[in-house]
């Protein structure tokens, strides 16, 4: 990805994969990536069922809503903890689990190449 004005980053913005079935990605960074260019950010905790149906029950999070504003995300402090920024060299993998908050932070300079696996499980109906 390259920078462009206004861009979301990879992946779109905040959102979970899944809260049903388990899911997780395998991103290999293919360039340095550092605060500047995009990188990785996961909100630790976040793959919590709990949280997930507490922040249903305090009307942060609507049903079946994947996907969330930074704005939302913001709301939703005292309940999720702070994103953790994976910035790394080249080469670096990272190994998530994508039911929690994640995004490909946006890029402020520059561009990013990175190569990912999707997994999970075929018998869950997840076939990548
Ligand atoms: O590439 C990234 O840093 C995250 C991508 C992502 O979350 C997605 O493609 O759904």
């Amino acid at each position: 990805m390259d920078f462009k004005e206004g861009n979301a980053g990879s992946g779109g913005g905040w959102h979970l994969d899944s809260p049903h079935s388990l899911q997780f990605k395998a991103i290999m960074y293919l360039s340095d990536c550092s605060a500047e260019n995009g990188p990785f950010q996961l909100i630790p905790g976040s793959h919590d069922r709990g949280l997930l149906l507490s922040l249903l029950a305090k009307g942060k999070r609507k049903p079946g809503q994947y996907r969330f504003t930074d704005a939302e995300v913001a709301a939703m402090e005292g309940v999720v903890n702070q994103p953790h920024t994976f910035t790394g060299p080249q080469g670096t993998l990272i190994l998530a689990d994508v039911t929690a908050l994640h995004r490909g932070s946006p890029i402020r300079a520059g561009s990013r190449h990175a190569l990912t696996l999707y997994c999970g499980d075929p018998a869950l109906g997840v076939d990548y």
